[in-house]
């Protein structure tokens, strides 16, 4: 079987995204590469480590309006990327779908349930206490998920169940995300549509 992988070039006034997306490395694939380049330094760190956990090769390259703020380069780093997910899963045919998955770190401790369901969905509660980490707002970081599951057609809840420093609060969620979309996109080795509908791609 070939990898599942997908390009998304995503222009508009306010960004210019390039990304590929390979949910398959190792064993078999190629090795996982990792290079992301948004502008924003701790949304690199962030999708890098969504990559590296999640065992997918990623590259990102965008440049964004940053002369007026992150929140464009953030959201559609968001959905560029869903829009590569989608993309890659293709019919969604013998996959687990579901995943979750609970990642601590130090003192913070997150949860990320995520279901491939073509439902877009987005519930969370990172208690952050800060405005930015780095050069990235922090009332971003949902946004960023919510903008994930809409492109992606997914259903997503992150919480942050304790947690007391940011950068942590921000990582562990990360990581967690990273966790339950590796289980979710696990394939069962039969060629089903786990659905009642006989369909998930919509
Ligand atoms: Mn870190």
């Amino acid at each position: 079987m070939s990898a599942r992988t997908a390009t998304v070039e995503r222009k508009t006034s306010e960004t210019q995204i390039t990304c590929t997306l390979t949910l398959d490395t190792g064993a078999g694939f190629a090795p996982q590469q990792i290079n992301v380049s948004t502008g924003i330094g701790f949304l690199d760190h962030m999708l890098t480590a969504l990559a590296k956990h999640g065992g997918m090769s990623l590259e990102v390259k965008c440049n964004g309006d940053l002369w007026i703020d992150d929140h464009h380069t953030v959201e559609d780093c968001g959905l560029a990327l869903g829009e590569a997910f989608k993309k890659a899963l293709g019919e969604r045919k013998g996959i687990k779908r579901y995943g979750y998955a609970y990642a601590p770190l130090d003192e913070t401790l997150s949860r990320a349930v995520l279901d491939i369901s073509s439902r877009p969905y987005f519930c969370g509660d990172l208690p952050f206490t800060r405005e930015k980490i780095g050069d990235l707002s922090t009332e971003m970081i949902s946004h960023f998920f919510e903008s994930f599951a809409q492109s992606a057609g997914v259903t997503l809840h992150v919480d942050c169940i304790r947690g007391v420093n940011n950068h942590h609060i921000a990582e562990a969620s990360f990581k967690a995300l990273a966790l339950a979309i590796r289980a979710a996109v696990a394939l069962t080795g039969s060629d089903d549509v786990p659905s009642t509908k006989g369909v998930l791609a919509v």
